[in-house]
């Protein structure tokens, strides 16, 4: 780490730019040789001042592990974010756009763990440990500058460009479908927008959970029991428009809608 970067003012910039729907400059503009471990104190700064405001980390979202994201933003690996109640909106709910800066929604499949998983994990582990999948959007809304790029440290230090998110309300079990094989299709105001199938998300969105679990790890953190996991975008994200109506199908899980205004 870089003894010269203050992680809790750099937090303290990124929450405030968060609270008062503001642009700033991505922070290795100031901050050059900022590295992905302080980016990480970063965001763990930043999360601690959200729950000093009373929000309760509820999970954590993995991004960029899909093809198609890594391209759109041109970063190559995978991060991730932590995900407080605050953040989550009711299916059919409405996502205020004024509420964000620049907001986007993507298609994701998610999953709910019922016991702890820490460090280099299998594909079978993590099964037994998640007790539900779901069909999931995530609406990021990075508080850089038009959405732009900036570094990994930059998008991890924003925690990984988390917003809101929406879980579909059928659940189902993890071993009751192939997960490789789901087709996703998200339709914006009833025409499709994007699509994929599952193995677009890390060739298996299980395996964005054993990844996760890795970069935990290198934290000397657990995936904790009763935790959402949000395994990454499938595809490119949409921009969001007032009066769009977003809605996701995923093979087998079923549909998730949203609306913005
Ligand atoms: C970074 C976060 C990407 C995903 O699912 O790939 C992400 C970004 O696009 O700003 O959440």
């Amino acid at each position: 780490m870089t003894a010269t970067v203050d992680h809790e003012a750099l937090a303290h910039t990124l929450d405030s730019a968060r609270l008062e729907r503001r642009e700033v400059a991505p922070l290795t503009r100031e901050h050059p040789t900022l590295s992905v471990p302080d980016a990480y104190a970063i965001q763990e700064a930043g999360i601690r001042l959200r729950l000093s405001h009373g929000e309760r980390v509820v999970g954590l979202k993995m991004g960029l592990t899909s093809e198609a994201k890594r391209k759109q933003m041109n970063l190559d690996s995978p991060v991730y974010g932590v995900l407080t109640d605050r953040m989550q909106i009711p299916a059919d709910g409405v996502i205020q756009l004024s509420q964000g800066v620049h907001p986007k929604i993507e298609p994701e499949i998610a999953f709910r763990t019922a016991r702890e998983l820490r460090g280099t994990v299998t594909r079978d582990q993590v099964l037994d440990a998640c007790e539900s999948v779901f069909a999931a959007m995530e609406i990021l809304d990075s508080r850089y500058r038009d959405f732009k790029y900036f570094s990994l440290p930059d998008v991890v230090a924003d925690n990984a460009s988390s917003s809101l998110f929406v879980l579909g309300t059928t659940e189902h079990p993890p071993r009751a479908l192939d997960l490789t094989r789901l087709e996703m299709t998200m339709s914006v105001n009833g025409e499709p927008a994007q699509s994929a199938r599952s193995d677009a998300i890390s060739g298996d969105p299980v395996v964005s959970v054993i990844q996760l679990c890795e970069l935990l790890a290198q934290r000397g953190q657990v995936l904790p029991a009763g935790s959402i996991v949000l395994a990454g975008a499938a595809t490119a994200a949409h921009m969001l428009r007032p009066g769009d109506r977003v809605q996701l199908t995923v093979e087998g899980l079923g549909i998730v809608a949203v609306s913005a205004e």
